[in-house]
């Protein structure tokens, strides 16, 4: 992350966006769909309760596409429309237009006044979610900077998107909740953490065993595994998970060559590669939690 969340710049942060609140009809909460629940903040949620909600499941190129349903139908069940997009493509928008009219519609009623006058977003998400390349995607064009550097201060405008949708040009930016274990290791498998703070190695052996658990189809096909040597890994009875997951790991760092002096395996190598490799997409579309 390249915002340091201290209590001080929450409480400011937040109060922005309380602040911001009252200009807006709807927020858009962009979510990665990959970790939909570890990509909320709850200490927001009670302000936003107040408005009009969209859910954006950004990154839905990279997420499992059954896990993709799923939490469209789990966000539904909650009465909040949740929309797959994906922002590098843009595909998924036609939809976000589409939703947005149909809710600032069916809550019209409540916003006396106001009738004939464009709806207004704000986009609010944490660092690395996709909220600047949505918004440009909402804009259709590129100058909102877009980048792996979150919180780019700009002067706050409004985007016109159409003649009905205006957008907050600045995202609120959310700070991601790190006090749960399986929470910030969600968040550093994505990369919203940032691999400086916490050991590759164990980031990555992580990830690891979370991939065996429910993609270990996409390991053996993206490693080329034997996938009798890898069930006779599982299968052992004397192995305890960390072990199984240790065999396994080793088995990849032989098929790639990730060998140092002494014909040990580069456990460091493998780690980022996977990492790198989950995060690109190149181990296929994966969803590290899934709904009910
Ligand atoms: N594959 C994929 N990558 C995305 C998508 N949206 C954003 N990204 C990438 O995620 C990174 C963070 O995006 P950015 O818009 O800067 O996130 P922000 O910090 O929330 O403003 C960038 O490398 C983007 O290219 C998406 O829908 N799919
Ligand atoms: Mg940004």
């Amino acid at each position: 992350m390249n915002i340091n969340w201290y209590p001080g710049h929450m409480a400011k942060t937040k109060k922005q966006i309380i602040e911001d609140l009252k200009l807006i009809d709807i927020v858009i909460e962009v979510l990665d769909a990959r970790i939909p629940i570890s990509s909320q903040n709850p200490d927001i949620q009670e302000q936003i309760k107040q408005k009009k909600k969209v859910i954006i499941l950004n990154k839905s190129d990279l997420s499992d596409e059954k896990q993709n349903q799923k939490w469209v139908e789990y966000f539904a069940k909650q009465n909040i429309p949740a929309v797959l997009v994906d922002s590098t493509s843009g595909k998924g928008f036609n939809e976000v237009d589409k939703v947005i009219k149909n809710v600032y519609e069916a809550g019209r009623y409540e916003q006396k006044g106001r009738v004939g006058k464009s709806i207004r977003l704000m986009v609010m998400g944490i660092p690395n979610v996709g909220k600047s390349s949505f918004i440009n995607r909402m804009a259709h064009k590129a100058s909102t900077k877009v980048g792996n550097k979150p919180g780019v201060t700009k002067q706050k405008q409004w985007i016109r998107v159409s003649n009905e949708i205006e957008l907050l040009d600045t995202p609120g930016v959310l700070w991601p909740k790190l006090d749960e274990k399986n929470t910030a290791m969600n968040l550093a498998y994505t990369g919203t953490i940032k691999d400086e703070i916490l050991p590759t190695i164990e980031v990555g052996f992580a990830l690891l065993k979370v991939l065996m658990e429910h993609y270990l189809k996409n390991l053996i096909e993206r490693y080329k595994l034997s996938a009798e040597v890898i069930e006779a890994i599982l299968q052992n009875r004397v192995l305890e998970p960390n072990e199984k997951a240790l065999e396994v790991m080793n088995e990849i760092g032989r098929k790639r060559g990730c060998v140092i002096a002494g014909g040990e395996i580069d456990q460091e190598r493998i780690a980022n590669m996977l990492l790198e490799d989950f995060r690109t997409g190149k181990l296929g579309k994966i969803t590290l939690e899934m709904s009910q």
